[in-house]
């Protein structure tokens, strides 16, 4: 007997057309031999502290479903039966950040990455080659972690991958924020935009003006609970997300849709009076009072709590439909809350329509209905993330029989969703200042995690792809198969999506 040979290891092809791949990469080559992973496979993690980390993620998940206890070396030894994490920040090879290499064979997985943002990417897609039961919950016996034969290079088309949440109209738990956290980092999104205020509710405490969560925090939608974050548990949000590589940017909405504020304070409204609690759908009926010092103080007060919360570059200002405030006081207003936002060491972000108060190149102006005002706000040197209703807006119907969400927008069946091209949308904004893709969920109609999952389950997964993959790899058909095969995994997390009649 050869004491210090190890035993062949059984070799399994697997291959890449039993796996789906979304959003798709860039450039794949297969070959016939591919890994797999079993209870002697040893990870390498070099000595850098952030493949560390990434590494830490992999090999804590993949215990879940398989009980193996990966052995982890902070060490680069290309021994066989390995997986490999590395970060090398001069990686010519790897087109940007979030770029990543990562290649199969007998021997070893190697993940290669100029960052630690570009090797957690690439961790996503190693999820996604392994079997659907990577996804499990519960230890499960007898499977065969095989991985098929890879050499795939991929980056993505745009650094900005967003989701929104609007917490205000309906408030979610911190863990329902971090079950969606979890849902959406698989298919490499980058950002959530918590749209924190609203007329119907304010949801983040704010120490120098407590009445706003002890008054403003109590309603919702149609009567229903209320609710808001306390400061810790922001932070705790912000932190999770970040260990997803998901950057939060909070919204404080104004000077309209802030009844709830107006309810707390009665010397933010131009006649002294509090507002009531509003529990009703209508927009664009309340407005801060541009006139007064008081609202900035309020402005000061907010912004700067909130940035000291922020880790991130941008706060989100709103701006939308503010109908009963005057051109001229709306243009006044936001000159004035940019400068805030500014002192406070953040950029600004805001709704297309605060392109009327004039604004800088850092600014990021978010793109929803109106394509001219969106491009004056371009034409003006900012940088635009789309988020085109009909297509982006996950609170529109599916169909006309969809039991919640609204179709002021349109109906958006999953394949309307998909089929639209973020490179063509403005016509006169160059590509360049495109920097991105958002999906916003209001929630007037989705009073819980379930609504959320079914509104936003499938069609988010078909904007991701948008955001991230290269135009040449964008079609309808190679999606829909994919997304077919991708189904099992949403059923596995039991996530409530809709079952389209597309999917069929
Ligand atoms: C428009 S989009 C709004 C929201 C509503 C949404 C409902 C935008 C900037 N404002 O206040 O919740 O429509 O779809």
């Amino acid at each position: 007997v050869c004491l210090s040979c190890t035993p062949e290891k059984a070799q399994v092809l697997v291959p890449l057309s039993e796996r789906s791949l979304i959003p798709y990469p860039n450039e794949i080559v297969t070959h016939e031999e591919g890994f797999l992973i079993d209870a002697t496979t040893v990870i390498y993690a070099g000595t850098n502290l952030e493949s560390q980390a990434v590494a830490q993620g992999f090999s804590n998940r993949f215990r879940v479903p398989s009980g193996f206890i990966l052995a982890t070396k902070n060490e680069s030894k290309l021994a066989t039966n390995s997986i490999h994490f590395v970060i090398d920040a001069s990686a010519s090879e790897i087109s940007n950040d979030e770029g990543y290499i990562l290649k199969t064979s007998k021997d070893r997985i190697i993940i290669r990455a100029r960052t630690m943002v570009g090797l957690h990417m690439g961790v996503q897609t190693l999820y996604q080659l392994l079997p659907d039961e990577i996804e499990n919950k519960t230890l499960t016996p007898d499977m065969i972690w095989a991985v098929p034969g890879v050499t795939i290079e991929d980056a993505p088309s745009y650094a900005y991958r967003g989701a929104m949440l609007d917490v205000a109209r309906h408030f979610f738990s911190v863990e329902d924020v971090k079950r969606y956290i979890d849902l959406i980092a698989s298919y490499k999104i980058n950002k959530l935009h918590l749209h924190l205020t609203d007329d119907q509710g304010w949801r983040i405490e704010i120490k120098s003006w407590p009445k706003l969560t002890e008054i403003g925090s109590t309603s919702a939608v149609g009567g229903d609970q209320g609710g808001f974050y306390t400061q810790a548990q922001y932070r705790d949000i912000v932190a999770y997300a970040k260990l997803h590589q998901i950057t939060i940017i909070p919204e404080i909405d104004m000077p309209g849709h802030t009844n709830a504020a107006l309810a707390s304070y009665p010397e933010l409204n131009c006649d002294g009076k509090a507002r009531d609690l509003y529990t009703g759908m209508k927009v664009g009926f309340s407005t801060l009072c541009v006139d007064s010092e008081i609202t900035y103080t309020f402005l000061d007060d907010v912004i700067r709590e909130l940035a000291s919360l922020t880790d991130g570059d941008y706060i989100h200002l709103g701006g939308d439909e503010s109908h009963v405030t005057p051109k001229e006081d709306y243009n006044l207003f936001l000159t004035k809350a940019q400068a805030i936002v500014k002192k406070y060491g953040k950029n600004v972000m805001g709704w297309e329509d605060i392109q009327s108060a004039g604004i800088s190149d850092e600014t990021i102006v978010q793109h929803w209905t109106n394509n001219d005002i969106a491009t004056k706000g371009a034409k003006q040197g900012a940088s635009v993330v789309l988020s085109p209703a009909p297509k982006t807006y996950l609170d529109m119907k599916y169909t006309k029989d969809t039991k919640i969400g609204l179709t002021w927008a349109g109906l958006t069946p999953i394949d309307s969703a998909y089929i639209w091209n973020p490179r063509t949308l403005l016509k006169d904004v160059p590509s360049s200042q495109i920097i991105g893709i958002e999906s916003p969920l209001w929630t007037e109609t989705v009073k819980d995690m379930d609504a959320i999952e079914y509104l936003v389950f499938p069609r988010l997964i078909g904007h991701a792809e948008l955001g991230w993959s290269r135009e040449d790899n964008l079609g309808w058909d190679s999606y829909l198969e994919r997304l077919k095969m991708h189904i099992n995994r949403l059923d596995i997390k039991e996530v409530d999506y809709y079952k389209s009649p597309l999917l069929e």
